[in-house]
């Protein structure tokens, strides 16, 4: 890994966002996570490899937490930095010149305010030619279900990151289930396993955005 990317990953794990941030004090009027993805991205480094520089740094800040070395103001200044970053990548991965191949309504179930993963799979799913229709974090079944009335043929998506919200989670893949069988239901996100996933009646689960990419083709194949 190259020097630019490691201190973009530092700037996530230390929640600099850019130069002009005062936090943290320990990297005042330094570079942030803003303008040293810029240079990355102009000096010709993959959004691939600025992204995964990102995930390490969010898994770091994440262990620390779990330790308690650092606390939630920390984590959200770590994910406000990573957006900074996001915003730039955003681009790369929705240049897809495919459009439309079906929907995907996406959302972070009902009590999980965690967004930057469901961010990255809807760019991603976007630029392999899906329209994203993202309901955003803290969904409760009645705004999928809504949603699905209004586009009938769509697949849906939904994510979390807390065990405790893998409940509501199962509750909204349930809830979607008994109104309109027809419709799938793909689950993702840090805690969720194939077999939760089956065990909550959902069709597919993917680990990762090109997971969902994968079984999404797969549907519209007829697989
Ligand atoms: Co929170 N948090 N957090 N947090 N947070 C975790 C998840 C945690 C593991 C940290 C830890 O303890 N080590 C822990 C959960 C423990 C557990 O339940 N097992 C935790 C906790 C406890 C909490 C709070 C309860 C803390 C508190 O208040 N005491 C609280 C809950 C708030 C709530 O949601 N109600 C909380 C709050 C927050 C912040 C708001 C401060 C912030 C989120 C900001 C935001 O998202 N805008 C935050 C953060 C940043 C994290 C960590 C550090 C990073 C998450 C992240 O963005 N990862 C996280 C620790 C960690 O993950 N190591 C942690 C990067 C992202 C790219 O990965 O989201 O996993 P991820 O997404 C991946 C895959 O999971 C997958 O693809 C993505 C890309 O590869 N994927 C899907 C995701 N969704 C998918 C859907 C799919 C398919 C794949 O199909 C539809």
């Amino acid at each position: 890994m190259n020097e630019l990317v490691e201190s973009i990953g530092k700037c996530i794990e230390f929640g600099k966002i850019s130069k002009a941030s005062p936090y943290p004090k320990s990297m005042l009027g330094q570079e942030g996570a803003d303008e040293l993805t810029r240079c990355a991205l102009a000096g010709g480094t993959g959004p691939d490899v600025i992204l995964q520089a990102c995930n390490d740094a969010m898994q770091r800040i994440g262990d620390k937490f779990g330790r308690n070395e650092v606390f939630v103001p920390e984590l959200l200044m770590a994910a406000k930095a990573m957006n900074a970053v996001m915003l730039q990548l955003k681009p790369f991965f929705q240049s897809g010149k495919i459009k439309s191949k079906g929907k995907f309504i996406l959302g972070t179930v009902a009590g999980d305010l965690h967004d930057i993963g469901k961010n990255l799979v809807g760019m991603v799913v976007e630029g392999n030619g899906w329209e994203v229709i993202d309901l955003g974090v803290d969904v409760d079944a009645s705004k999928f279900i809504e949603k699905i009335r209004e586009n009938p043929s769509s697949t849906v998506g939904l994510s979390a990151l807390l065990t405790t919200t893998m409940e509501n989670m199962s509750r909204t893949v349930k809830d979607i289930k008994s109104l309109f069988p027809h419709i799938r239901v793909i689950v993702g996100g840090a805690p969720l396993t194939l077999k939760a996933a089956e065990q909550m009646g959902a069709d597919g689960y993917a680990p990762d955005p090109q997971g969902v990419v994968t079984l999404l083709d797969g549907y519209s194949a007829g697989i």
